[in-house]
């Protein structure tokens, strides 16, 4: 037992001194091995659509939140398509129960800048003009549950619409609202006795931003100082494996 016990501390005091040797010292007249060039920044520029032509609500990567599964988003069977085929529709629910019904974009991995388009169908008649019963509302979420308090509303699609089921484009310009968080884009009818609203050929544009690189003192370029302990550890107890076999 004791045999084990020093070799377990020599190999901890062996792996302590080689990552204090890789710091750099205060006093150092050169660079420490291990201050090379850092990455290069990356600011990759990422494009979601979504035209909804897979014949799926809701298609790979993107997220329901119903509070009405009687009649949430899913692919409309009544109506025509902006583009393609398939389009994406809420339905209003005769029997008058609430519809709180987001669709939620895949999630915009610290976007620096935004830009949303899409194409929106409905009844001005239920939905604005003679009766305000509903809404299809953009908000930008920082997670995929709607109504938590972190949803920040952008814009209302059924305030363009310039009649009844006619299909618009809006266009949003969304870089002020985002500051290199994730996020989330939240389509959300919303109504009481309103009608059917139709989305469609989705494009969300986004720039990407770095990620902070925060260099340790003590860190090495492969293990780092956890890593060196867990290999330490790792070793000590394969030797103490070793030394039990040999009784
Ligand atoms: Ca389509
Ligand atoms: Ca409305
Ligand atoms: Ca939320």
């Amino acid at each position: 037992m004791r045999k084990i016990l020093t070799l377990t501390l020599s190999l901890l005091c062996l792996l302590a001194g080689a990552t204090l040797a890789v710091a750099a010292a205060p006093e150092a007249k050169v660079a420490p091995a291990n201050a090379g060039p850092q990455p290069p920044a990356v600011f990759p520029d990422a494009t979601v659509t979504e035209g909804f032509e897979g014949n799926l609500v809701p298609p790979a990567g993107w997220t329901l939140d119903t509070t009405n599964a009687a009649y949430p988003w899913e692919i409309a069977t009544i109506g025509t398509a902006h583009g393609g085929t398939y389009f994406a529709n809420v339905e209003y629910d005769p029997a008058l129960v609430p519809q709180l019904e987001a669709l939620y974009s895949p999630l915009l991995v610290r976007p620096i800048t935004l830009s949303v388009s899409f194409w929106s169908q409905g009844s001005v008649y239920w939905c604005r003009d003679d009766y305000d019963n509903c809404d299809l509302d953009i908000y930008l979420d920082e997670d995929n549950i709607f109504g938590n308090g972190n949803e920040t509303l952008v814009h209302t699609a059924d305030a363009l619409w310039p009649g009844n089921w006619t299909w618009t484009n809006s266009v949003l310009d969304l870089t002020a609202q985002v500051a290199g968080e994730d996020r989330y884009v939240a389509f959300v009818y919303q109504g009481v006795d309103g009608a059917q609203v139709g989305l469609d050929d989705i494009v969300i544009d986004y720039e990407e931003g770095v990620v902070p690189v925060q260099v340790s003192v003590l860190e090495i370029p492969t293990l780092g100082l956890a890593g060196l302990v867990g290999l330490g550890l790792l070793l000590a107890a394969a030797a103490a494996f070793v030394l039990s076999r040999r009784g």
